[in-house]
């Protein structure tokens, strides 16, 4: 998926045949021996259940809907922290807030599912404010309260990590406290409609 600084969006054939399948191959359940959770043919078929109810919202062209009812695009573009939120909030979201287990499992999930976002380090919404950490909000930020980092992390190295960087498959997508500046592709959130 490539978002161009000109407002064209563009995605890999593969991001867009895999969108229109992908509730049919939900990644949580291939996901979840690896995160370590166990899916009852029960609780799949409840799942099923849950994603058809998923169904009846939408999320606009070009986004992924997740099962917890809310919709993500992955933009390949390196950016900043700032320019990557800008461009979020330019498509009508915010760079992604991880407010709970389930949300960071559904992502870490998805993310393994697909090949071309394993390894890549996105930037999310976290942010570091007088010493705390915070989700960014279209309006207000929100307190860190559940975190995933990534061990010895954060470390603020040289006293200027103050963004959230999503790590790739090769960290188990843990979390990276990182320079605000450094270019990184990212993911938005957003509702659905
Ligand atoms: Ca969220
Ligand atoms: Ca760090």
């Amino acid at each position: 998926m490539v978002m161009d600084i000109n407002n064209s969006i563009t995605y890999p054939r593969s991001i867009q045949q895999e969108n229109q399948s992908r509730l049919d191959e939900e990644p949580i359940h291939r996901a979840a021996p690896v995160l370590g959770l166990k899916v009852h043919p029960r609780r799949k078929w409840n799942f099923i259940q849950l994603l058809g109810a998923a169904n009846a919202f939408t999320c606009p062209n070009e986004w992924v809907t997740s099962i917890l009812g809310n919709c993500y695009m992955f933009v390949s573009t390196r950016a900043s922290w700032n320019q990557a939120q800008s461009r979020c909030a330019d498509e009508g979201g915010i760079l992604a807030d991880l407010q709970d287990m389930q949300e960071i499992y559904w992502l870490m999930g998805y993310r393994a599912f697909y090949k071309n976002l394993k390894v890549t380090r996105h930037w999310v919404g976290g942010f570091k404010e007088d010493g705390v950490w915070k989700w960014k909000g279209k309006n207000e930020n929100t307190t860190m309260t559940i975190k995933h980092w990534a061990p010895g992390e954060p470390n603020n190295l040289g006293g200027r990590e103050n963004c959230l960087e999503l790590r790739g498959s090769n960290q188990q997508y843990a979390w990276n406290d990182l320079q605000c500046k450094e270019l990184l592709p990212f993911i938005c959130e957003r509702n659905q409609i």
